[in-house]
C-alpha cells in the first residue's frame, strides 16, 4: 500500500511539536547529563525520552517501518529497504545543556533508500524546515526559493571550529584557506538546522568531517528540494547506515569546495 506523504507530514508534525513542547517545559528542570564516546560528547534524559517517543509512536501507527535513531534504535539495522524512519530526537544537545537553544528534531523517512520527508524543527525559535520529495522545501509556511549561485569571496562557510585545528593527515591547511578566502564562517552547534540554513540562504556551505546519518537524513531531503549540494568529500551520496565526511553547498560552489576537503586520517 502506498504511503499518502502529505498526510504522513502532518501527522509527524503534530508529533514533532508535542515532543517539542515536553522539551521546552523541562527547561527550568535539573538534567541528568552523561557523557558517550569523549568528555565533550554529551547526552541526556531528554534525548533518551524523545527518542523514545517517536520509538513508541512508530511501533504503534506504523508496525512494518523501520527506525534509526543516535541513542540506539535500529543500531544492528544493515539495510535501507522498506520505509526507514531516520531520527535525531535532540541535535545540538551541548546547546540544549550550555545554552538552552539551537538544537533541533530531526525526521527523515526514506522509502528504499529515496528521501521521502524531511522535517527539522527548531525548538525554541519553533521554527519548522519541512520538504516532501517533489513538492519543495517550507520554512514555516514559506516555500523556499531554488538556491542562487554565489561565488566563494561572497560566502558564508558553516563549520565547526574544532574542524579547524584538527591535525588533518593531508590538507588541514586548505580548510584554512577555504575560511580566509570566503566571507565568513559560523558555526552554531546543530549540524541539522546549520544544514537547512544552507537550504534557506543564511549558510553557504556546511561542511563536518564526521556526520552520522541521524544528523543528515531529515535536512537531506530538505536540502535536495531547493537544488543545493549534499555529498561525501569524495563527491558520493551520504550513507543512510554510516558515518563520513559531509559537505552541502549552494550547486554553484560545490566542486570548486570539494578541492579544499582534506584527507581525513
Ligand atoms: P548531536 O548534538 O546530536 O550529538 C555539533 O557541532 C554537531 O555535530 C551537532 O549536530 C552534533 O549532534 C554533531 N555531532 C556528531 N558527532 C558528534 C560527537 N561525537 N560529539 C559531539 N557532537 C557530534
Ligand atoms: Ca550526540
Ligand atoms: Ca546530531
Ligand atoms: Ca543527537
Amino acid at each position: 500500500m502506498s504511503i499518502n506523504y502529505p498526510e504522513l507530514l502532518h501527522i509527524v508534525k503534530g508529533w514533532v511539536e508535542e515532543a517539542g513542547e515536553t522539551i521546552r517545559t523541562s527547561m527550568d528542570k535539573p538534567l541528568n547529563i552523561e557523557t558517550k564516546s569523549n568528555v565533550n560528547d554529551l547526552v541526556t534524559e531528554m534525548d533518551y525520552q524523545t527518542e523514545a517517543f517517536f520509538k513508541e509512536k512508530i511501533a504503534a501507527h506504523y508496525p512494518h517501518h523501520q527506525m534509526l535513531g543516535e541513542e540506539g534504535t535500529g543500531e544492528s539495522l544493515r539495510s535501507t529497504k522498506g520505509v526507514l524512519w531516520i531520527i535525531d530526537p535532540i541535535d545540538g544537545t551541548t546547546n540544549f545543556v550550555h545554552q538552552q537553544y539551537n538544537f533541533a528534531i530531526s525526521i527523515g523517512i526514506f522509502e528504499d533508500g529515496v528521501g521521502q520527508l524531511g522535517i527539522v524543527y527548531d525548538v525554541m525559535k519553533r521554527e519548522w524546515f519541512t520538504a516532501l520529495k517533489g513538492e519543495g522545501a517550507f520554512q514555516n509556511d514559506k516555500q523556499l526559493e531554488k538556491r542562487k549561485p554565489v561565488t566563494l569571496e561572497k560566502a558564508i562557510v558553516g563549520l565547526n571550529s574544532r574542524w579547524l585545528v584538527w591535525e588533518h593527515k593531508n590538507g588541514g591547511e586548505k580548510l584554512h584557506d577555504l575560511v580566509h578566502k570566503s566571507r565568513s564562517a559560523r558555526s552554531y552547534g546543530s549540524a541539522a538546522l546549520e544544514l537547512c540554513y544552507v537550504a534557506c540562504g543564511r549558510l553557504d556551505t556546511y561542511i563536518n568531517l564526521r556526520l552520522s546519518p541521524w544528523d543528515y537524513a531529515g535536512s537531506l531531503i530538505i536540502l535536495k528540494e531547493v537544488g543545493a549540494s549534499a555529498t561525501t568529500f569524495s563527491n558520493e551520496n551520504p550513507s543512510l547506515l554510516e558515518k563520513g565526511t559531509f559537505i552541502a553547498s549552494a550547486p554553484s560552489l560545490h566542486e570548486e569546495l570539494l578541492s579544499y576537503m582534506p584527507e581525513i586520517k
